[in-house]
This record gives structure tokens, C-alpha cells and sequence, in this order.
């Protein structure tokens, strides 16, 4: 039985050596991302047991990103190497203040093999929490939304919460396309995590309140609204609360933030916790990851997060 399972497609990612654009950048390192396979990592370090449903090419690049996921301990026996599809890519330009753009190369992802028919649903059967995002949904919206409602409803029927974050990527899609798919997965939905613009695309209210409501019109009782530097707000068993964020020691690179803080949620939701601790440590992540380069090289371990609280103490030599 695995804490956490998610599908989607991981990427190449070149994380540039210098910020400002990228027609000026002349040398990347090679690195790897993807929203859902960085929530994987983020579990995964958090010491979840996690799973990862995907396809990448049958080349170097998929071996890296499989081998990758391998390392950090994620059960990838549904992860599989494709022939003719080669594996996604993705530059990254970051500028000063450490905000992001992507230059995707996935138009012909290897998840465009993953169909309804090869979806690996024996793994969907033996998870807690089944994690789901917008990114995935977007790479081909007409196969995948009825691939993630068979998988939501696989999972949900073996006791599994279905966590989702939109994470609307306007390169991937229009605001009207994301809309029409992703508020079909919404009623399967246990726990929103989100971003308010997101919110409002989805569901046409932007304060807080209102998309809490919203969210419970679809019947999903756990929401948590990230607003970056603002800190979140999360509503839960009728109680909401708004925290303050946790001060990055510095901001470097913000791709991952939003990856970051849903893994920690999710711990959180797992082991029961109140909605203060459960913001608490899911907003600290976020921060931690900011303050490093890289997608998900700044998520944190389990210890590093309590030492970050205070909770546990640092000895460095
Ligand atoms: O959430 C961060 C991810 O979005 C990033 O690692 C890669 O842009 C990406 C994507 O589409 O998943």
C-alpha cells in the first residue's frame, strides 16, 4: 500500500546559470521536473510512501528521470520507458527575483501513450491519496480527463482522497479549454489545493470564503488556497485559518513552491494533523524551496522541515 500515488509527465529541465532571457544564456544545467513527479519527490523525501504512474522516452533522458525517481525511493513499477516518444523537455529562464518562465518541448510526451486501456490500475487500487493536477490534464485534455476520472473513481472506490492542484499552465492550454476539462475532475475532488487565480478560472469567485463555498458546492471538504509570499488560507472540517508565510532565508527560484507546499499537505492531512500544523509545515516547505535552484532540489526532508520549525535541533559539526 502506498501514502500517496500520482500520475503525470516529468520532464528534462534546464535550469539556466544565469538569470535575465534566455537568448543570452549560453549554458544550462540538466536537471528534471514536472509538477506531479516534484510532488512525488516532495513526498518521497517527507519519507511517504509514494508511487508514480507515468511513460518518458526510451532514451537517455527518460533513464536519468527514471533513475532519478528510483533514488529518491518512489515506487516507479508503473513508470515505463516508450519507444518513439522521446522524453519532454523544458528550459527554464529565471529572473531576479527569482520568478520563472518555461520553454516546454513535450508536444509529443511520452504520456501521450498512457491511455485509459494501459492506465496501471492495480497501483490506483493500493494508495491513501491519489494526487492529480491540471499539468497532466493539459498535455492532451480529450484523453486525459477520461483517464483521470477512471483513475479517480478506481481509487476512490479502494478508499483513496483525491487530492488536486489546477496548476493552469497557459502554455499548455487557454483559460476556456482549462476550465471546461478541469471542472469535470472536480466532483471527485477531496482536497483542493490551489492557487486563487486558479480558483477564480475554475469557479468564478476570487475571495477566499466565496472559493471555499465553491469548492464545497462540488462537495470537497478540504481546501487550501496558496498565495506565495501572502502565506495561505485552508479550510477544513469547517474550521479556516489563514497563515502568515514563513520568510524564505532567500528567493532564487520559485518553480516548485506550489509542489512543495502540496506534498506537505498532504503529510499533514496523512497523520491527522490539526489545520494550524498542517498549514504550518506545508507553508514552511514552500519557503524552503524557493531558496533553492532547481524544481525540486529545495524539498525538504522530514528532519530538515522540523529543524526549519524549531523543533529539532541543527548541528552542523
Ligand atoms: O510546478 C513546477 C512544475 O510546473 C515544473 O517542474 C515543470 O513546468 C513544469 C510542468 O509543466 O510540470
Amino acid at each position: 500500500m502506498n501514502d500517496v500515488m500520482t500520475i503525470g509527465d516529468a520532464m528534462i529541465t534546464f535550469d539556466p546559470t544565469k538569470n535575465g532571457p534566455l537568448r543570452h544564456v549560453h549554458t544550462f544545467e540538466r536537471k528534471a521536473g514536472g509538477a506531479e513527479f516534484n510532488v512525488a519527490i516532495g513526498c518521497a523525501r517527507l519519507g511517504l510512501k509514494t508511487g508514480w504512474i507515468s511513460r518518458l522516452g526510451n532514451d537517455e533522458f527518460g533513464r536519468y528521470i527514471r533513475n532519478t525517481a528510483r533514488g529518491e525511493g518512489i515506487d516507479i513499477s508503473a513508470v515505463k520507458l516508450m519507444d518513439g516518444y522521446p522524453t519532454s523537455l523544458n528550459f527554464k529562464e529565471i529572473k531576479e527575483d527569482g520568478s520563472g518562465s518555461t520553454f516546454y518541448y513535450r508536444q509529443n510526451s511520452p504520456t501521450k501513450t498512457l491511455t485509459e486501456q494501459t492506465l496501471d490500475i492495480e497501483a490506483l487500487r493500493r494508495t491513501k491519496v491519489l494526487h492529480i493536477t491540471g499539468v497532466f490534464a493539459a498535455i492532451e485534455p480529450e484523453k486525459n480527463i477520461p483517464l483521470l476520472k477512471r483513475a479517480v473513481t478506481v481509487a476512490k472506490d479502494h478508499g483513496a482522497l483525491i487530492s488536486f492542484d489546477p496548476n493552469i499552465r497557459l502554455k499548455l492550454w487557454s483559460r476556456e479549454e482549462a476550465r471546461k476539462a478541469l471542472t469535470q475532475l472536480l466532483p471527485y475532488v477531496d482536497i483542493m489545493l490551489t492557487g486563487v487565480e486558479e480558483a477564480e478560472l475554475l469557479l468564478g469567485v476570487e475571495r477566499e470564503e466565496e472559493i471555499v463555498a465553491a469548492c464545497q458546492r462540488y462537495g470537497i471538504s478540504t481546501v487550501a488556497i496558496k498565495q506565495g509570499s501572502e502565506g495561505a488560507f485552508a479550510s477544513m472540517d469547517g474550521k479556516s485559518l489563514r497563515l502568515a508565510a514563513v520568510p524564505p532565508k532567500k528567493v532564487v527560484d520559485t518553480v516548485g513552491a506550489g509542489d512543495g507546499f502540496d506534498a506537505g499537505f498532504i503529510y499533514g492531512v496523512l497523520h491527522g494533523w490539526s489545520l494550524k500544523r498542517t498549514l504550518q509545515f506545508a507553508n514552511t516547505i514552500g519557503s524552503m524551496v524557493v531558496s533553492v535552484y532547481g524544481d525540486n532540489e529545495g524539498l525538504p526532508e522530514l528532519e530538515d522541515v522540523l529543524v526549519q520549525l524549531g523543533e529539532r535541533e541543527l548541528v552542523e559539526r
